[in-house]
């Protein structure tokens, strides 16, 4: 899978797929990510991105040219699946659309900043619009770095058998069982005797009973959803 990211502040871009499990993705060859900054693409001496409302109001607002330029350039040099703009006012993303989305060859994501984009943008060109949560960041990186890693390890063959995401909170629409390491007693505070056990069927057992307890107690919603 190959992403591209368009955004102002590529710097903000460098660490968090140069770690852990997306370093491996990448020198897997299963995961290229490409970060493209878009004041390459500014209008002027000044390579500007920005600009008045019309209509006025305070606020700048990401100019179409340069945008439109820089996503132009991208396609004229592979087809995009998506083109994601990520914004407050998209679609809540959630494990689901993640698994959507690590089924793709490419995509495009679009980070927005300041009062928003042109809107033409948002007509002529995104395919889809993601928000991370009903809060609000200074831009849309921090989101896109939050998609390109939950994507990422969903790559067949990205993660091992100990890492698998089969076994994380939401994949099941359950949250994850508690778990437990060395040693098996620290200052008086036991490890559930089950899983010291060695009994495999009911220690599948136990998991699954505590990851349904613990998502009765916290995420009831997750239960209700199907
Ligand atoms: Cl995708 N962008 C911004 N700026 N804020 C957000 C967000 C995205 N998702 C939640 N808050």
């Amino acid at each position: 899978m190959r992403i591209d990211i368009i955004t102002v502040l590529p710097e903000l871009l460098e660490s968090p797929f140069s770690h852990s499990i997306m370093k491996r993705a990448q020198q897997k060859g299963l995961l290229e990510v490409y970060t493209h900054h878009l004041r390459d693409f500014g209008l002027g001496k000044h390579r500007q991105v920005d600009d008045y409302q019309f209509g006025g109001g305070a606020g700048l607002v990401m100019m179409i040219e340069p945008i439109s330029k820089c996503i132009e350039q991208l396609q004229s040099e592979r087809a995009y699946d998506e083109i994601i703009f990520l914004t407050p006012d998209g679609k809540r993303y959630n494990q689901s659309i993640a698994n959507q989305l690590s089924l793709k060859g490419n995509l495009l994501l679009l980070c927005g900043h300041y009062k928003g984009i042109d809107e033409r943008i948002r007509e002529q060109y995104v395919t889809s619009e993601i928000s991370i949560g009903d809060y609000v960041l200074s831009g849309g990186e921090l989101a896109a770095a939050v998609l390109v890693d939950s994507i990422g390890r969903l790559i067949p063959g990205v993660l091992n058998d100990e890492t698998s995401a089969l076994s994380d909170s939401f994949q099941d629409d359950l949250l994850a069982p508690p778990v437990y390491t060395r040693p098996a007693e620290f200052k008086g505070w036991k490890v559930p005797d089950i899983l010291l056990s060695g009994h495999e069927a009911k220690i599948q057992e136990w998991r699954y009973e505590q990851a349904l307890k613990r998502t009765e107690d916290r995420r009831p919603d997750l239960l209700e959803e199907k």
